[in-house]
């Protein structure tokens, strides 16, 4: 008891020195597990850092965009593509390359209370997200004749059930020694005037600290020890939400590592915006360097502007599928990594110094987070290529409208007849031209129209009839 009282003690010096120590405000009322609990968040609380949080409300000028900010230039496909294609598949043959999937999201918008990845996703058997990437994994596994590690950020708030999930399913087949699980970091919410919150008596709130969270996540977990280990030179980037994702892309891989502009540090693929108004960041130029800027921080009047073909002038979204070195990632981790800090006014419940919990109905406080594509300028040179949104991109981010399971269904639909089509299989289609059909392909199956081409020409060679009925 005799240290816990001191340990209150100092922990009370501490928090008081930074204006602090109202959250200690129950301390008196907890039990000794309780206040044991509390005393360890509050050592482990860097209040140098609560510090630059607070001061950086202050400074409300935010994001500032660069004078010379001009669209970035895009890697367009090529009929030169097949040499960075071959490339990149050496690099997957030889096992230099590993997936990495930040899933510590909350998944609010979706409303969604498990874990993201654990969402019913296909259009027929509403397989899960997860099982969606692993197929994928599996299938490069088998198609490339190599090991392809699986690394998956989650956050200290669904990291248990994450896992729980993947050994209820026996990590959908890949090895559990092949799949590495590590949280992200967090940062505390502040209050709109830099005061901590309770989120509990004994618990101060915090919010996971971004995707751009994932760097230092990366170095911390050990994963980067893991990959250099294991031979891993290459990371294939991507969110939980885009069930459309390549997840090994060997022309991705090739133009990366290859191409005579790029580092080889970091890499980006985009998609043209579906209108001004879409929420996805552009790929843009600022001083030589490539650069993302989120859609909240881009003028309405600069994403609305068109060049004089009538196309969007800053029209290269960012689907956030990425390519990085292992070592670009060692490099700037290696010394700490200050990523810009993205503020957003968030409702945080709390509860308050009669010991009840308030559920505000507008925004009190600011939670803080930094985004993975604030390393791009940090490269040597960073490349942006081309792809197709019907190919690559339906994500799985609202309950309803426009990024909604409905949408990214009827494309995972649409795609999978796109790809049986050319392989030769009569697709029904309605009078508009969209596919009269539901049609569900596990990457299993196919996981790129080429391998559907495979697959059809197999199935033909063994006497097979090829046929899809409406419905
Ligand atoms: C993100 C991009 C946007 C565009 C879009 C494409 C940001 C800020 N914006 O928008 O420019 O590329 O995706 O789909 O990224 N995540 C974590 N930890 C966190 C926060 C997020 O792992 O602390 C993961 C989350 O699980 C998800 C991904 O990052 O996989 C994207 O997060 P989001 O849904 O908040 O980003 P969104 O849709 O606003």
């Amino acid at each position: 008891m005799t240290t816990l009282t001191s340990r209150l003690e100092r922990a009370r010096e501490r928090l008081a020195g930074h204006g602090q120590d109202h959250v200690l405000h129950h301390a008196a009322s907890l039990d000794p597990v309780r206040l044991d609990h509390l005393l360890d968040q509050v050592d482990a609380l860097s209040l140098e850092q609560v510090d630059a949080l607070a001061a950086a409300l202050d400074d409300d000028g935010g994001f500032v965009l660069p004078a010379d900010l001009a669209p970035a230039t895009i890697v367009r496909r090529s009929p030169l593509d097949a040499q960075w294609t071959a490339h990149g598949e050496a690099l997957v043959r030889a096992g230099k390359v590993a997936c990495f999937m930040v899933a510590g999201g909350q998944g609010t918008r979706l409303g969604w209370d498990a874990p993201k990845g654990t969402f019913p996703a296909t259009p027929i058997t509403q397989a899960p997200l997860f099982q969606v990437f692993a197929e994928q994994i599996l299938a490069a596994r088998q198609r490339f004749g190599a090991m392809i590690r699986w690394y998956i950020m989650t956050s200290p708030m669904n990291d248990a059930p994450t896992r729980e999930f993947f050994a209820s399913h026996d990590h959908f087949g890949l090895g559990a020694d092949t799949v590495m699980f590590f949280p992200q970091g967090t940062l505390p919410s502040l209050t709109l005037d830099g005061k901590l919150l309770l989120a509990e008596t004994d618990e101060i709130a915090v919010n996971p600290d971004g995707h751009g969270g994932s760097l230092r996540a990366l170095r911390h977990s050990g994963a980067l020890d893991d990959m250099r280990a294991h031979g891993i030179e290459h990371i294939s980037y991507f969110q939980v939400d885009n069930p459309l994702v390549h997840a090994v892309d060997p022309r991705f891989v090739g133009v990366h590592a290859a191409h005579p502009d790029s580092s080889g540090e970091m890499t980006s693929k985009m998609v043209a915006k579906r209108d001004a108004a879409e929420k996805v960041g552009v790929f843009c130029t600022s001083g030589g360097r490539t650069m993302v800027v989120e859609y909240s921080d881009l003028p309405a009047a600069l994403a609305a502007e068109r060049d004089g073909s009538g196309r969007l002038r800053f029209d290269a979204g960012s689907i956030a599928i990425h390519m990085l070195s292992r070592e670009f990632v060692e490099r700037l981790t290696a010394h700490g990594l200050a990523l810009p800090l993205h503020k957003a006014r968030k409702k945080v419940p709390f509860v308050n110094d009669d010991g009840v919990r308030v559920e505000p109905t507008s925004p009190n406080a600011i939670k803080m987070e930094t985004f993975v594509f604030d390393a791009i300028p940090m490269a040597r040179a960073s490349l942006v290529l081309e792809t197709d949104r019907a190919e690559e991109f339906a994500p799985i981010k609202n309950a309803d409208g426009d990024d909604s399971p409905a949408t990214s269904i009827a494309a995972q639909s649409a795609r999978a007849a796109r790809w049986l089509e050319a392989a030769g299989w009569a697709i029904p289609r309605s009078a508009e031209g969209a596919p009269d059909c539901t049609i569900e392909l596990s990457p299993l199956a196919a996981s790129c129209e080429a391998a559907c081409a495979r697959l059809a020409a197999r199935a033909i060679e063994r006497g097979a009839r090829l046929a899809i009925t409406p419905g």
